[in-house]
């Protein structure tokens, strides 16, 4: 199927824990509000997991220390709560049954994301594309009381992109003509993967923009960042990016989940853990005289927050070392975007089937 014809949107939930929050307390909507993970060494410390958007205006969002956050907010109304996971995660599993009403195929990603593909729903018509959204916005407030924004385009790629534009209660809309322009001024960093290291890197060689990634040549890309992540990089780009929509689980997978002994961010610890999950895995497809074609990763952290990533090989393969060298990349991609330690991880490997898939531009190398 041509990437042009299809119509692709993310729904990206708006500051999604704080918003949970003010569900369950509506009094707090006129306050910032901030959710944090507290560590427990002392009665501040921790970091801010969200804020709702009053909070944002002084500077308090995700990622930065919790006494920070209550320096940036003193003398104002400002509420602090604990992260609630289990609470947030029944009110994403209904959000997440109704979104999926409306799509021809359906992929969530963590807690708060799904990707939709709407081509057949929606004859392939992008104003189509826009009243269907009014519809699910006002299905899911109507039932949940929950806002979301959305970026709709040709793919996965740009769909995710766009989401970001308008926040919160927003949509953007991104036709396949108008992905270039789209795309060109954003700085690198918009695209997956793109993490701080990278682009320093690319900094380096005077590539600040996607259009100047665009234009780079694509042999030195990979000379310089491998073949997989080369490619990936000019394809994305490009604003090229075939990766179906996909039911998270739909292949079927062979893998491991485990506590690493302490929370870290070290790799070297990590994949410690990891190899001792390789080694069962292996038993367990050479037995069943598997070839996998995708290995991937998870993590969960220390707010119990989780996130997935996979890389699906360019041919399929029956060793040890390829999973071992595709776990070790994507770990170090994921830690290279997040701040948060970790405290479990795990391994997979999946596709086992034996066709020649058509899709090998996978944005999932990063999970979103
Ligand atoms: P996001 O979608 O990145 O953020 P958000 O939903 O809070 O805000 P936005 O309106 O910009 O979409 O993340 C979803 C949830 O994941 C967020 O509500 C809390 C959690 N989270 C963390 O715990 N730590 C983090 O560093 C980030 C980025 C998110
Ligand atoms: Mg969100």
């Amino acid at each position: 199927m041509p990437t042009q014809q299809r119509i692709v949107m993310l729904v990206d939930l708006d500051y999604f824990f704080a918003q949970c929050e003010e569900l369950r307390n509506p009094s707090l909507k006129d306050k910032p509000v901030v959710v944090g993970m507290y560590s427990g060494r002392t009665a501040e410390s921790g970091a801010v997991s969200t804020s709702n958007y009053l909070a944002r205006k002084y500077g308090v969002k995700s990622g930065i220390p919790l006494f920070l956050a209550k320096k940036r907010l003193e003398g104002l109304d400002a509420v602090f709560l604990p992260v609630d996971y289990n609470y947030y995660e029944q009110i994403s599993d209904r959000i997440m049954q109704i979104l999926r009403g409306y799509a021809d195929a359906f992929e969530q990603v963590g807690i708060d994301e799904a990707y939709l593909d709407v081509t057949q729903h929606i004859h392939g018509d992008l104003e189509e594309a826009k009243a269907l959204v009014s519809q699910m916005k006002a299905a899911v407030k109507q039932a949940v009381g929950v806002t979301f924004s959305v970026g709709v385009g040709p793919n996965k790629l740009v769909a995710k992109i766009a989401s970001d534009m308008h926040k919160p209660d927003g949509i953007t809309v991104v036709e396949p003509e108008g992905v270039d322009a789209f795309l060109s001024p954003l700085p690198v960093d918009s695209l997956l993967g793109v993490g701080k290291k990278t682009v320093q890197k690319m900094e380096v060689l005077g590539v600040k923009t996607i259009s100047d990634l665009a234009k780079y040549d694509v042999q030195k890309l990979v000379d310089i960042f491998g073949k997989t992540l080369g490619v990936y990089f000019h394809n994305a780009a490009n604003g090229i990016n075939n990766e179906p929509v996909q039911e998270a689980g739909e292949a079927e997978s062979i893998g491991r989940m485990g506590t690493l002994k302490e929370n870290t961010r070290d790799l070297a610890v990590i994949m410690v853990k990891i190899d001792q999950q390789i080694e069962e895995i292996y038993q367990e497809f050479t037995q069943k005289d598997l070839n996998y074609k995708l290995v991937g990763i998870a993590a969960v952290m220390t707010d119990l927050s989780s996130k997935s990533r996979s890389k699906t090989l360019d041919k399929p393969a029956k060793d040890k070392e390829t999973i071992r060298e595709a776990a070790q990349t994507l770990f170090d991609n994921y830690l290279n975007e997040s701040t948060l330690e970790i405290r479990r991880v795990g391994v997979r490997v999946g596709n086992f089937s034996k066709e020649e898939r058509q899709q090998k531009q996978l944005t999932s190398f990063f999970g979103h």
